[in-house]
């Protein structure tokens, strides 16, 4: 297994439509472990395929929950391949979101509080199920990335742009101060 480097904002790659998973190779399987390891790591509670430079229609959510054994938080691993949202709620919620591609910056953003979706698990095997809470905000979070969709985009224009210039002025901030 190894960590992968996560791009960030304004990485083009991020703007990309995302291909189908075409079949559950040992490739893809590798890819789904390393990201599981970069996703703990971060910490995140998920990671699109896009975000390790993938640009596949695969991504992974674990909320790791509080409920903890031994002071370790309980994983509950999930993965979706081909996910595709296919009702969504008429009623909204507000959250407060990040992005491991937007570092340090939040935003709240409305979106539908329940989700149905459809998607491929690890195994190969269709699934079908429905969402609320934390899970139903980030599988929508998730599926933006595969369709190039980050959450500042739910801003306005001046507020995206300012979130954008913020996390580059970090970067460099922090790159010079290695360098120094
Ligand atoms: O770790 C993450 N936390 C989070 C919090 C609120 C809404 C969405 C997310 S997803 C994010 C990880 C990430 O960037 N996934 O694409
Ligand atoms: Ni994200």
């Amino acid at each position: 297994m190894s960590l992968l480097p996560i791009i960030e904002v304004p990485d083009p790659l991020l703007r990309a439509q995302s291909a189908p998973v075409e079949s559950l190779t040992d490739a893809v399987a590798r890819l789904i472990a390393d990201m599981f390891e970069t996703m703990y790591e971060a910490p995140g509670i998920g990671l699109a395929a896009v975000q390790v430079a993938v640009p596949r229609r695969l991504l992974i959510i674990d909320l790791q929950d509080p409920e903890e054994e031994d002071g370790e938080p309980v994983k509950r691993p999930h993965v979706f391949i081909n996910p595709e949202i296919v009702e969504w709620s008429d009623t909204t919620k507000i959250y407060n979101e990040g992005c491991l591609s937007i570092p340090d910056q939040y935003a709240e953003i409305e979106r539908p509080d329940r989700v149905r979706a459809r998607w491929t698990d690890e195994k190969g095997k269709p699934r079908e199920g429905d969402f609320d809470g934390l899970m139903s905000v980030c599988l929508q979070h998730e599926v933006d990335h595969l369709n190039g969709v980050l959450f500042i985009d739910h801003l306005s224009r001046l507020k995206r742009d300012m979130v954008v210039r913020k996390v580059v002025k970090a970067r460099r901030d922090r790159e010079k101060a290695a360098i120094l």
